[in-house]
Protein backbone atom coordinates (compact mmCIF):
# COMPACT_ATOMS: atom_id res chain seq x y z
CA UNK A 1 0.00 0.00 0.00
CA UNK A 2 1.58 3.54 -0.93
CA UNK A 3 1.41 5.62 2.27
CA UNK A 4 1.70 9.30 2.47
CA UNK A 5 5.86 10.19 3.81
CA UNK A 6 4.02 11.22 7.14
CA UNK A 7 2.29 7.97 7.56
CA UNK A 8 5.65 6.58 7.07
CA UNK A 9 7.12 7.81 9.76
CA UNK A 10 4.42 7.11 12.15
CA UNK A 11 4.30 3.51 10.91
CA UNK A 12 8.42 3.02 11.29
CA UNK A 13 8.12 4.52 14.94
CA UNK A 14 5.38 2.14 15.67
CA UNK A 15 6.97 -0.88 14.42
CA UNK A 16 10.47 -0.23 16.18
CA UNK A 17 8.75 0.62 19.66
CA UNK A 18 6.88 -2.32 19.05
CA UNK A 19 9.91 -4.45 18.45
CA UNK A 20 10.87 -3.48 22.36
CA UNK A 21 7.38 -4.16 23.57
CA UNK A 22 7.54 -7.36 22.11
CA UNK A 23 10.67 -8.32 23.17
CA UNK A 24 9.66 -7.41 26.88
CA UNK A 25 6.21 -8.98 26.96
CA UNK A 26 7.92 -12.27 25.96
CA UNK A 27 9.52 -11.88 29.59
CA UNK A 28 6.42 -11.05 31.46
CA UNK A 29 5.48 -14.13 31.71
CA UNK A 30 8.53 -15.68 33.64
CA UNK A 31 8.08 -12.65 35.86
CA UNK A 32 4.59 -13.20 37.03
CA UNK A 33 6.01 -15.48 40.03
CA UNK A 34 8.81 -13.63 40.81
CA UNK A 35 8.53 -11.57 44.55
CA UNK A 36 7.98 -8.18 43.27
CA UNK A 37 6.06 -9.16 40.72
CA UNK A 38 6.37 -7.33 36.77
CA UNK A 39 5.10 -3.77 37.91
CA UNK A 40 8.76 -2.41 37.69
CA UNK A 41 9.19 -4.50 34.78
CA UNK A 42 6.31 -3.18 32.74
CA UNK A 43 7.05 0.38 33.98
CA UNK A 44 10.35 -0.12 32.20
CA UNK A 45 9.15 -1.18 29.20
CA UNK A 46 6.68 1.54 28.45
CA UNK A 47 9.26 4.32 29.17
CA UNK A 48 11.56 2.67 27.16
CA UNK A 49 9.27 2.32 24.43
CA UNK A 50 8.04 5.91 24.41
CA UNK A 51 11.37 6.81 24.42
CA UNK A 52 11.86 4.95 21.19
CA UNK A 53 8.48 7.22 19.66
CA UNK A 54 9.79 10.37 21.07
CA UNK A 55 13.58 9.75 19.37
CA UNK A 56 11.67 8.85 16.08
CA UNK A 57 9.24 11.07 15.83
CA UNK A 58 11.44 14.20 17.10
CA UNK A 59 14.31 13.21 14.26
CA UNK A 60 11.92 12.75 11.35
CA UNK A 61 9.56 16.03 12.65
CA UNK A 62 11.92 18.32 14.77
CA UNK A 63 9.90 20.93 15.98
CA UNK A 64 6.52 19.21 16.13
CA UNK A 65 5.40 18.94 20.15
CA UNK A 66 4.83 15.88 22.01
CA UNK A 67 2.31 15.03 24.73
CA UNK A 68 2.72 11.46 25.55
CA UNK A 69 1.78 9.07 28.72
CA UNK A 70 4.95 8.38 30.45
CA UNK A 71 7.00 11.76 29.89
CA UNK A 72 4.64 14.39 29.60
CA UNK A 73 4.44 17.59 27.71
CA UNK A 74 7.37 19.02 25.45
CA UNK A 75 7.03 21.77 23.60
CA UNK A 76 8.32 22.58 20.04
CA UNK A 77 8.94 25.16 18.34
CA UNK A 78 6.23 24.25 15.47
CA UNK A 79 3.61 25.52 18.01
CA UNK A 80 0.46 24.03 15.35
CA UNK A 81 1.64 20.30 15.67
CA UNK A 82 1.61 18.34 18.47
CA UNK A 83 1.81 14.52 18.58
CA UNK A 84 -0.40 12.70 21.28
CA UNK A 85 1.02 9.16 22.00
CA UNK A 86 0.81 6.31 24.22
CA UNK A 87 3.63 3.99 24.27
CA UNK A 88 0.99 1.18 25.80
CA UNK A 89 -2.42 0.99 25.69
CA UNK A 90 -3.18 -2.11 27.84
CA UNK A 91 -0.92 -1.73 30.49
CA UNK A 92 -3.03 -4.50 32.95
CA UNK A 93 -3.44 -6.70 29.66
CA UNK A 94 0.37 -6.47 28.95
CA UNK A 95 1.35 -7.24 32.58
CA UNK A 96 -0.76 -10.09 32.97
CA UNK A 97 0.73 -11.39 29.87
CA UNK A 98 -2.66 -10.92 27.46
CA UNK A 99 -1.61 -9.91 24.17
CA UNK A 100 -4.55 -6.60 24.03
CA UNK A 101 -2.35 -3.85 24.17
CA UNK A 102 -1.12 -1.04 21.62
CA UNK A 103 1.32 1.45 20.76
CA UNK A 104 -0.80 4.63 20.00
CA UNK A 105 0.21 7.78 17.80
CA UNK A 106 -2.19 10.59 17.05
CA UNK A 107 -0.54 13.45 14.58
CA UNK A 108 -2.66 16.95 16.10
CA UNK A 109 -2.95 20.33 13.63
CA UNK A 110 -4.58 23.23 15.37
CA UNK A 111 -6.53 20.92 17.59
CA UNK A 112 -7.60 18.70 14.85
CA UNK A 113 -6.76 14.88 15.20
CA UNK A 114 -5.12 14.70 11.14
CA UNK A 115 -3.21 11.32 11.36
CA UNK A 116 -3.27 7.94 13.60
CA UNK A 117 -1.72 4.59 13.85
CA UNK A 118 -2.20 2.01 16.38
CA UNK A 119 -0.03 -0.92 16.37
CA UNK A 120 -0.19 -4.55 18.46
CA UNK A 121 3.01 -5.76 18.16
CA UNK A 122 1.56 -9.36 19.10
CA UNK A 123 -0.58 -9.67 16.58
CA UNK A 124 0.92 -6.99 13.96
CA UNK A 125 -2.32 -5.45 13.54
CA UNK A 126 -1.79 -1.98 12.23
CA UNK A 127 -4.52 0.51 11.91
CA UNK A 128 -3.49 4.04 10.30
CA UNK A 129 -5.97 6.61 9.29
CA UNK A 130 -5.76 10.58 7.47
CA UNK A 131 -8.08 12.85 7.57
CA UNK A 132 -9.82 12.90 4.23
CA UNK A 133 -8.05 9.57 3.55
CA UNK A 134 -10.33 6.96 5.21
CA UNK A 135 -8.79 4.32 8.09
CA UNK A 136 -6.61 1.04 7.13
CA UNK A 137 -5.84 -2.35 8.58
CA UNK A 138 -2.70 -3.02 7.23
CA UNK A 139 -3.64 -2.76 3.80
CA UNK A 140 -7.36 -2.82 3.86
CA UNK A 141 -9.71 -0.23 4.11
CA UNK A 142 -12.27 -0.37 6.59
CA UNK A 143 -15.50 0.29 7.40
CA UNK A 144 -17.49 0.71 10.51
CA UNK A 145 -19.94 -2.40 10.95
CA UNK A 146 -23.71 -1.90 9.00
CA UNK A 147 -25.66 -3.21 12.03
CA UNK A 148 -28.87 -1.16 12.79
CA UNK A 149 -30.33 -2.69 15.55
CA UNK A 150 -29.42 -2.70 18.89
CA UNK A 151 -30.04 -6.18 19.68
CA UNK A 152 -27.25 -7.52 17.17
CA UNK A 153 -24.92 -5.19 18.56
CA UNK A 154 -21.87 -6.01 20.28
CA UNK A 155 -20.90 -3.08 22.24
CA UNK A 156 -17.43 -2.26 24.05
CA UNK A 157 -17.08 -0.41 27.52
CA UNK A 158 -14.65 0.09 29.82
CA UNK A 159 -14.89 -0.53 33.63
CA UNK A 160 -14.61 2.67 36.22
CA UNK A 161 -10.49 2.04 36.85
CA UNK A 162 -9.33 0.63 40.69
CA UNK A 163 -10.62 3.20 43.24
CA UNK A 164 -11.81 5.67 40.52
CA UNK A 165 -15.02 6.85 38.50
CA UNK A 166 -18.41 6.39 40.03
CA UNK A 167 -19.04 2.70 40.28
CA UNK A 168 -22.76 2.96 40.57
CA UNK A 169 -23.18 5.01 37.38
CA UNK A 170 -21.69 2.22 35.31
CA UNK A 171 -23.43 -0.44 37.21
CA UNK A 172 -26.69 1.64 35.96
CA UNK A 173 -25.30 1.87 32.47
CA UNK A 174 -23.98 -1.83 32.44
CA UNK A 175 -27.41 -2.99 33.38
CA UNK A 176 -29.46 -1.13 30.76
CA UNK A 177 -27.06 -1.55 27.78
CA UNK A 178 -26.90 -5.69 28.34
CA UNK A 179 -30.48 -5.75 28.49
CA UNK A 180 -30.82 -4.48 24.78
CA UNK A 181 -27.49 -5.68 22.80
CA UNK A 182 -26.27 -9.34 21.80
CA UNK A 183 -23.59 -8.62 23.29
CA UNK A 184 -21.16 -6.81 26.01
CA UNK A 185 -17.48 -6.60 26.11
CA UNK A 186 -14.12 -5.31 28.17
CA UNK A 187 -10.99 -5.43 26.50
CA UNK A 188 -9.22 -2.63 28.19
CA UNK A 189 -7.23 -0.84 25.45
CA UNK A 190 -9.05 2.44 24.54
CA UNK A 191 -6.99 2.38 21.51
CA UNK A 192 -7.82 -1.01 20.37
CA UNK A 193 -11.41 -0.61 21.31
CA UNK A 194 -11.48 2.63 19.07
CA UNK A 195 -9.64 0.66 16.08
CA UNK A 196 -12.19 -2.61 16.56
CA UNK A 197 -15.10 -0.12 16.54
CA UNK A 198 -13.36 1.56 13.00
CA UNK A 199 -13.28 -2.03 11.91
CA UNK A 200 -16.71 -3.23 12.43
CA UNK A 201 -15.94 -5.58 14.76
CA UNK A 202 -17.86 -3.89 17.81
CA UNK A 203 -20.53 -1.62 16.85
CA UNK A 204 -20.01 0.97 19.63
CA UNK A 205 -17.80 1.79 22.52
CA UNK A 206 -18.04 3.94 25.52
CA UNK A 207 -15.15 4.55 28.41
CA UNK A 208 -15.27 7.21 30.97
CA UNK A 209 -12.31 8.95 32.84
CA UNK A 210 -9.70 8.41 29.78
CA UNK A 211 -6.54 10.19 28.71
CA UNK A 212 -6.19 12.04 25.49
CA UNK A 213 -4.07 9.45 24.45
CA UNK A 214 -5.91 6.80 25.07
CA UNK A 215 -8.17 8.34 22.44
CA UNK A 216 -6.59 10.68 20.19
CA UNK A 217 -5.59 8.01 17.38
CA UNK A 218 -8.80 6.11 17.50
CA UNK A 219 -10.98 9.05 17.70
CA UNK A 220 -9.99 9.90 13.56
CA UNK A 221 -10.32 6.02 12.98
CA UNK A 222 -13.75 5.52 14.11
CA UNK A 223 -14.55 9.20 12.14
CA UNK A 224 -12.52 8.09 8.90
CA UNK A 225 -14.15 4.68 8.40
CA UNK A 226 -17.45 6.36 8.94
CA UNK A 227 -18.46 6.26 12.44
CA UNK A 228 -18.88 8.57 14.73
CA UNK A 229 -17.58 9.73 18.17
CA UNK A 230 -18.63 12.55 20.59
CA UNK A 231 -18.69 12.78 24.30
CA UNK A 232 -21.88 11.21 26.55
CA UNK A 233 -23.43 14.19 25.82
CA UNK A 234 -23.23 14.22 22.10
CA UNK A 235 -21.02 17.01 21.82
CA UNK A 236 -17.23 17.01 20.40
CA UNK A 237 -15.62 17.47 23.57
CA UNK A 238 -14.03 14.11 24.27
CA UNK A 239 -10.80 14.91 24.88
CA UNK A 240 -11.56 18.00 27.73
CA UNK A 241 -14.13 15.88 29.32
CA UNK A 242 -12.04 12.56 28.73
CA UNK A 243 -15.44 10.44 27.73
CA UNK A 244 -15.94 8.76 24.25
CA UNK A 245 -19.10 7.02 22.92
CA UNK A 246 -17.87 6.12 19.37
CA UNK A 247 -20.04 3.64 16.84
CA UNK A 248 -21.99 3.53 13.58
CA UNK A 249 -24.10 6.55 13.15
CA UNK A 250 -27.85 4.63 14.15
CA UNK A 251 -25.85 2.49 17.25
CA UNK A 252 -23.64 5.64 18.55
CA UNK A 253 -27.23 7.75 18.84
CA UNK A 254 -29.29 4.19 20.52
CA UNK A 255 -25.95 3.93 23.00
CA UNK A 256 -26.09 8.42 23.69
CA UNK A 257 -29.70 7.72 24.68
CA UNK A 258 -29.17 4.63 27.08
CA UNK A 259 -26.05 6.34 28.51
CA UNK A 260 -27.94 9.53 29.27
CA UNK A 261 -31.35 7.37 30.63
CA UNK A 262 -28.80 5.88 33.27
CA UNK A 263 -27.46 9.18 33.97
CA UNK A 264 -30.87 10.90 35.02
CA UNK A 265 -31.80 7.39 36.31
P1 LIG B 1 -3.43 2.38 29.92
O1 LIG B 1 -3.46 0.91 29.77
O2 LIG B 1 -2.46 3.06 29.01
O3 LIG B 1 -3.37 2.86 31.35
C1 LIG B 1 -8.72 0.67 30.29
O4 LIG B 1 -9.95 0.93 30.86
C2 LIG B 1 -8.29 1.87 29.48
O5 LIG B 1 -8.25 3.02 30.32
C3 LIG B 1 -6.91 1.69 28.93
O6 LIG B 1 -6.90 2.26 27.65
C4 LIG B 1 -6.05 2.45 29.91
O7 LIG B 1 -4.85 2.92 29.37
C5 LIG B 1 -6.94 3.60 30.23
N1 LIG B 1 -6.64 4.33 31.45
C6 LIG B 1 -6.53 5.67 31.52
N2 LIG B 1 -6.28 6.07 32.77
C7 LIG B 1 -6.21 4.96 33.53
C8 LIG B 1 -5.97 4.69 34.93
N3 LIG B 1 -5.73 5.67 35.80
N4 LIG B 1 -5.97 3.41 35.36
C9 LIG B 1 -6.19 2.40 34.48
N5 LIG B 1 -6.43 2.60 33.16
C10 LIG B 1 -6.44 3.84 32.69
CA1 LIG C 1 -3.61 4.34 27.64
Amino acid sequence: MLRSALLNVMVAAARKAGRSLRRDFGEVENLQVSLKGPANYVSAADRKAEEILLGELAKARPGYGFLGEEGGVHEGSDKSHTWIVDPLDGTTNFLHGIPQFAISIGLERESTIIAAVIYNPVTEELFTAERGKGTFLNDQRLRVSARRLLADSVIACGLPHLGRGDLALFRREFALVQDKVAGLRRFGAAALDLAWVAAGRFDAFWERELQPWDMAAGLLMVREAGGFATDLDGGDAILAKRQVVAGTEVIHRELLGLLKQAEKA
